[in-house]
Formats: structure tokens, C-alpha cells, sequence
């Protein structure tokens, strides 16, 4: 997809894709499982799962807050390797030189939200962010720079792809809330997202 400056993008895959890519997440949480990740300072639980893929992952815990590690919180091991469908969703998306390190996998319950905030632990501050949502539709709330500038809100559904590249990789964002019994794609119902990311800078 031709890049566009500034913009935030979207495309989708059918449901053929959706189903290929879930078996690919599915396998992934095999080796690497979800876990309830906790805010800096309050130890607070996330009411959002998650876990990675790729070379890092983005964690947070309460003694040492936002930042990406190399390995599973629980099993120690390193993630497991980013599966080739999932970074062709990067070259599919984007025109960035570089492969996505971090594939992070957001797992949203029945009254799972995530508040708004910048995605700013990343080193790599010019390389797009592509996101997939999996499963039940999402209403997803994007602003700008400034956590006061004004929002609008979209509905992320099942197999919609997200490019933020140029400007809006810096607005605040953040799920509202999801809209459980929206898609039959997971058997248990809920939301998988994903977002890939570059985390070291080109040079
Ligand atoms: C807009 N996840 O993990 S993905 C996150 O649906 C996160 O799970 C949300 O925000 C989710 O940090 C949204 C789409 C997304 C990702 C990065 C962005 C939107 C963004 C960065 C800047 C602006
Ligand atoms: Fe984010």
C-alpha cells in the first residue's frame, strides 16, 4: 500500500484471512500465553491481556513500568519468532525499510477498555505502527498530539488493518470499550489485536 503522510490508513481482510491469521495468533499463545500485564507505580492489573512475538515484546509491571523485553515474563523464554503472516501484514501496509521487531497481542474481554495514551517507549519514532483487530468490533478513540485535543471515535472491526504513520503515530488513542457478540470469528468471543511496531531506530 502506497504511503501516505500524516495519515492514518485502514484495509481489511476477508474472512478467509481472518481465519488464518487467528490460527497464527492461536499457535503463538501456545508457546507464548497471555498474562495480565500491571501499571507502573500501582501495580493496577490491566483489564487487556496480552503477550508478543518477534525479537521483543512491550511489557509493563509495577516496579519497572512501560518498556520492551526480549523475554516471556512467565516462561522466560524468548518470544516466539515472529510468524511470516504476521510481519506480511508490515510489508503489506507500509513502505518502512526496516521489519517490525514487536508484535504485540492485545487479548479484550467483555468490558476490557484501554484508556487513552501515546505509544512512546519506542526508540524508532518516525516508523509506522500497523494494527489488526481480530474478532469482536472495537470502538477505538483517536485525538492528537495533545492529551486535551479534541477525539474522534471509529469501530475497529474484525479483519480491519490500521497503518498510523507521519503525525498520527504521536495522537492519543485508546478502546472505549468492545461490543461483545459482534463476531463469531473467536469461539469464546472477545478481541485480538495486533500491533507491530519497529523499536530500534534505523541508525
Ligand atoms: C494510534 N492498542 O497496544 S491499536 C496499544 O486496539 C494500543 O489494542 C489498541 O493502543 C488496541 O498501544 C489500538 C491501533 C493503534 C496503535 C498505535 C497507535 C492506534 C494508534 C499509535 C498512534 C495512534
Ligand atoms: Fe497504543
Amino acid at each position: 500500500m502506497a504511503s501516505m503522510p500524516h495519515a492514518l490508513t485502514t484495509d481489511w481482510l476477508d474472512e478467509t484471512a481472518q481465519r488464518r491469521l487467528l490460527e497464527t495468533v492461536n499457535h503463538v499463545l501456545r508457546e507464548a500465553p497471555l498474562y495480565t500485564p500491571r501499571m507502573p507505580r500501582t501495580g493496577r492489573p490491566m483489564s487487556v491481556q496480552m503477550t508478543n512475538c518477534g525479537s521483543l515484546g512491550w511489557y509493563t509491571d509495577q516496579a519497572e513500568g512501560y518498556r520492551y523485553i526480549a523475554t516471556h515474563p512467565i516462561t522466560q523464554r524468548p518470544w516466539p519468532t515472529m510468524p511470516q503472516a504476521i510481519e506480511d501484514l508490515w510489508w503489506r501496509m507500509t513502505d518502512y525499510p526496516l521489519p517490525p521487531e514487536a508484535c504485540l497481542i492485545n487479548y479484550y474481554q467483555a468490558g476490557s477498555r484501554m484508556g487513552l495514551h501515546l505509544d512512546a517507549d519506542e526508540p524508532a519514532r518516525t516508523a509506522p505502527v500497523v494494527s489488526l483487530s481480530l474478532g469482536d468490533t472495537a470502538l477505538f478513540r483517536v485525538g492528537g498530539p495533545r492529551r486535551q485535543d479534541p477525539t474522534r471515535s471509529i469501530r475497529l472491526h474484525s479483519g480491519t488493518l490500521l497503518v498510523l504513520e507521519g503525525e498520527s503515530r504521536h495522537w492519543h488513542h485508546g478502546v472505549d470499550r468492545i461490543y461483545p457478540g459482534s463476531s463469531p470469528l473467536l469461539p469464546g468471543g472477545g478481541r485480538f489485536n495486533l500491533t507491530l511496531r519497529r523499536v530500534s531506530p534505523a541508525d
